[in-house]
């Protein structure tokens, strides 16, 4: 009686694991979790193509920088606060360098960055989406900012 009723427990964690691998694979085909976004700078302006770019909150970013048409260097800074934080970081990257890509070392307010790419270059970055809000990405290389930025809407 005891095996039988042991049996009946394995056999029913059993069927729960069959049950829970076919809804994981079922979930497999959503696109919300492999789809990158692309930001490109365009050509020789001071300009992000894409200037709007729409996450959900905690969401796994992957955010390519295509600097491939253009004939500058840029980066892209995620800046947390606004654009009065966003000013502040632009004058700190003058001081931080090119070879700190331009990145101040105080990265409180720096959500997600990636490094200055030559001409040509691209890059792709991860980073989870911060809580909702609506925040700015900019180009820290001098002169750039605020010509060169965008709103990162987080819903
Ligand atoms: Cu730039």
């Amino acid at each position: 009686m005891k095996s039988q009723a042991c049996l009946f427990t394995v056999s029913m964690v059993f069927l729960l694991l069959i049950t829970a691998c076919g809804s994981g694979s079922s979930a497999g085909g959503n696109p919300s979790d492999g789809g990158g976004i692309t930001v490109t700078a365009k050509g020789n302006s001071l300009a992000f193509e894409q200037t709007n770019i729409s996450v959900s909150a905690g969401q796994a970013v992957s955010l390519t920088l295509d600097n491939s048409l253009s004939t500058l260097e840029h980066n892209w800074v995620l800046v947390r606060g606004g654009e009065a934080e966003a000013r502040s970081i632009a004058a700190d990257a003058l001081t931080a360098g090119r070879a700190n890509h331009y990145l101040p070392s105080d990265t409180t307010n720096i959500i997600a960055a990636t490094q200055v790419l030559a001409p040509g270059e691209a890059e792709t970055i991860t980073f989870e989406a911060p809580e909702p809000g609506i925040y700015f990405y900019i180009c820290t290389v001098p002169g750039h900012y605020p010509l060169m930025r965008g709103r990162l809407v987080v819903e």
